[in-house]
């Protein structure tokens, strides 16, 4: 993969796309004028867009319920996605689905949902067909430390091995499953090692650390591509908020229950800055360049959410359109 200048950049660009989305997302949600409960992914940027850009248009993205980055990376319409979350008629699920549902099947973002783990059996599902079509397509499946709680990884992570599907799993370890820290309820925090039994290469990343992140990426999708099956990646990361809404617990009144400190030592980590200070030492990027394209970026979010803002909504004689009964 050729990685000039421009490449680099325009991985900052999406990051930053992210970052703005989340970070205006909060203020929404604080002003009351988003209703929808929304997982933002700020400070976890890395992962997403490290993953994302070592994958094609037309291959497979499943998420979870913290999917805004997920989407975004991989070429999701922003206007649609904050129309999504604003429940309007233009959002790429009709409005009817909300910051959890946030699809689009032309850049094969194929599903996100609430349910912990609810994706994992159909991302190898998705892995299935490319192998039986021979497509080539590669599906990479997005979930949290909490999801390692849930049987259906493990079967997951079997069936993936035994039938050498064209997947990767990416564990995003943010050390906590709602308001539970990872040692509460694993006995070690290093999540790389359940995929060990299950033959496939496995490794512990820096999440915060998009050129790592990338690298092993790029590698897991030859791999998945070239044939040779299923990886897993856990990467190291932290959301900057509260587990769902705007709450960083710095001001003390909130509701999430993570140290301050500990908040404060990941702030000191946050993807952004790693990267722009390394885009600068590199001399890939100018902090001129830099803050043009941030600046840039928050422009384009603004403009997504007066189209949310200004799109109208569902129709109430509709409520029940797209609702299927069998
Ligand atoms: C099967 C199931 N159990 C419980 C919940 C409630 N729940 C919603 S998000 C969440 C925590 C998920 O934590 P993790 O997978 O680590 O993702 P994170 O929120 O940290 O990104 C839980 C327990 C749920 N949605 N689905
Ligand atoms: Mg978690």
């Amino acid at each position: 993969m050729n990685r000039d200048s421009e490449f680099l950049l325009g991985l900052y660009q999406t990051m930053a796309t992210i970052r703005h989305t989340e970070e205006m997302l909060a203020a929404s949600i604080e002003s009351g004028e988003v209703k929808c409960p929304c997982h933002l992914y700020s400070g976890q940027e890395a992962v997403a867009v490290g993953v994302c850009s070592a994958l094609r248009e037309e291959d497979y993205l499943f998420g979870n319920h913290r999917s805004h980055g997920h989407y975004l990376a991989k070429g999701g319409d922003l206007n649609k996605m904050v129309a999504e979350i604003f429940g309007k008629e233009t959002g790429c699920s009709k409005g009817r689905g909300g910051s959890m549902h946030v699809i689009d099947h032309e850049v094969g973002v194929l599903g996100a949902v609430p349910i912990v783990g609810g994706t994992i059996s159909l991302a190898v599902g998705a892995a299935l067909s490319s192998k039986i079509r021979n497509d080539k397509k590669v599906t990479v499946c997005f979930f949290g430390d909490g999801s390692t709680g849930e049987g259906v990884l493990f079967e997951a992570l079997n069936m993936a091995s035994l039938y050498q599907l064209p997947i990767i799993f990416v564990c995003e370890n943010n050390f906590y499953s709602t308001h539970m820290s990872i040692l509460d309820c694993r006995k070690k925090d290093g999540i790389f090692d359940i995929a060990s039994p299950f033959s496939m290469p496995t490794t512990q990343l820096d999440g915060n650390n998009i050129l790592e992140v990338l690298d092993y990426a790029q590698d897991a999708v030859d791999h998945a591509r070239n044939g040779l099956g299923p990886t897993f990646i856990e990467a190291r990361t932290y959301r900057l908020r509260g587990h769902v809404g705007p709450d960083d617990n710095i001001q003390g009144t909130r509701t999430d229950i993570r140290p301050a400190h500990e908040i404060l030592e990941w702030r000191a980590k946050d993807p952004l800055l790693q990267f722009s200070s390394y885009l600068i030492e590199q001399k890939a990027a100018t902090s001129d360049n830099l803050n043009r394209i941030y600046n840039d970026a928050l422009e384009q979010v603004e403009l997504a959410f007066a189209f949310a803002r200004t799109s109208p909504l569902p129709n109430r004689e509709e409520l029940s359109k797209y609702v299927f009964a069998i």
